[in-house]
């Protein structure tokens, strides 16, 4: 028999949803060297929570997260929380000799981030930062291709994350629109993945610049069960402030050269989860949209004179990153497939003792730029990072 890993999750709403479905559909995929056995889910209300672990399969349930990250069976702690509950139960797992996969964004902050990444050094464990799409095949094989030099020397780096989720300003002040349960508002949610992109496919970043706004300043107060969805309820006509930005725009410079934009929004009307990128160098280009996250625009430089122009690689080849393990070529795969992914790398790391990216490292980086975005748009200058 393979040998087993125990997974204790602690939250079970969005994305503790697509963790379980991760955790169960690995080994049935992949060819993995450990099993993770979905062994206790955590959450405050027993209710709901008891309904969640029957439904997804989790052999126990624990209310007090404190008892779930201490417990000897468990091996590893999935934090599929939101953001401002990461710090405290990544010190204790980590304390406590557990492997950790955590949600993104990473922290609250950068001392938050340093003490969480020293801690886990300190301890021994492996630290994984969910940043799904780096995990799609379309994403992978744009990094082997730039590794490989086929894109050339990379000049720019255009970025947009859209989303419309809060155009009515009827839409209750949930978690994320409170900076003291979120930090920010699409800078931390959804600038984090993108600015995770650009390190993973570009490099470093050297100085950042940065604008945000706020369109809607109030919103009716949430019903607090309903704020781990993004599909919140309203309790009355009581409001509450917004008390982070709607938007925001950064440019930065990378360490090598390159020039990059990233532009993160809750209000482009019409964008559901709307991620794309751009990258243009001296040998080639590529681009990737999430909604169309099976395929690769790839142009380049060297095909014939008369035959320039983008061409659409479709990534379901089993040549191509991690497709080969799902179904026959031009079967496409979804979300929750890079989900998988993480999944399988983060127990082969901890199986092999190998590293896993992105890590709490990864994340802290991101945190820094994120931060020196939010200081660049207080105060109107460009941060050195
Ligand atoms: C909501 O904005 C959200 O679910 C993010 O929190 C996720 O990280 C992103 O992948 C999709 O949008």
């Amino acid at each position: 028999m393979k040998k087993q890993l125990n997974v204790g999750i602690v939250g079970y709403k969005f994305m503790g949803r697509a963790h379980s479905n991760a955790w169960k559909k690995a080994p049935l995929f992949f060819d993995i060297p450990v099993t993770p056995v979905l062994k206790a889910a955590c959450g405050r209300h027993q209710e709901s929570l008891t309904e969640f672990a029957e439904k997804w399969g989790w052999e126990e349930t624990e209310t007090d997260w404190e008892k779930l990250v201490t417990r000897p069976d468990i091996d590893i702690i999935d934090i599929a929380l939101p953001q401002h509950l990461h710090y405290e139960v990544a010190i204790a797992a980590a304390k406590a000799g557990k492997h950790i996969f955590c949600e993104k964004p990473l922290s609250m902050s950068i001392e938050q981030a340093e003490e969480m990444l020293k801690v886990c050094q300190e301890n021994n464990v492996k630290h994984y930062l969910n940043h799904n799409y780096r995990r799609t095949p379309a994403v992978s094989l744009a990094k082997e291709m730039i590794d490989e030099g086929k894109i050339g020397r990379i000049f720019h780096w255009r970025c947009a994350y859209q989303q419309d989720w809060i155009v009515d300003p009827k839409f209750p002040l949930t978690w994320q629109l409170k900076k003291e349960t979120s930090k920010a508002g699409p800078q931390w949610d959804l600038n984090s993945h993108a600015v995770d992109l650009a390190h993973f496919l570009v490099g470093d970043i050297a100085t950042v610049s940065a604008m945000t706004t706020n369109f809607i300043k109030e919103r009716p107060i949430a019903d607090d069960a309903a704020t781990g969805s993004l599909t919140g309820a309203s309790i009355g006509d009581e409001m509450g402030e917004v008390t982070v930005e709607d938007a925001a725009l950064m440019m930065v410079m990378f360490k090598n050269g390159a020039i990059g934009s990233f532009e993160a929004t809750r209000f482009a009307t019409g964008r559901k989860n709307h991620l794309t990128f751009e990258i243009y160098g001296s040998r080639g280009s590529l681009v990737f949209d999430l909604e169309r996250m099976n395929e690769l625009q790839y142009y380049s430089n060297e095909d014939a004179p008369g035959e320039h122009g983008f061409r659409t690689i479709l990534t379901t080849e089993s040549i191509h990153p991690y497709a080969g393990n799902w179904w026959p070529a031009g079967h496409i795969i979804g979300y929750e497939h890079a989900f998988v992914h993480a999944v399988v790398d983060f127990v082969k790391a901890i199986d092999g003792d190998t590293e896993i990216k992105p890590d709490f490292a990864d994340g802290l980086k991101i945190i820094q730029v994120l931060e020196a975005g939010l200081q660049s748009a207080e105060t109107g200058q460009q941060v050195q990072l």
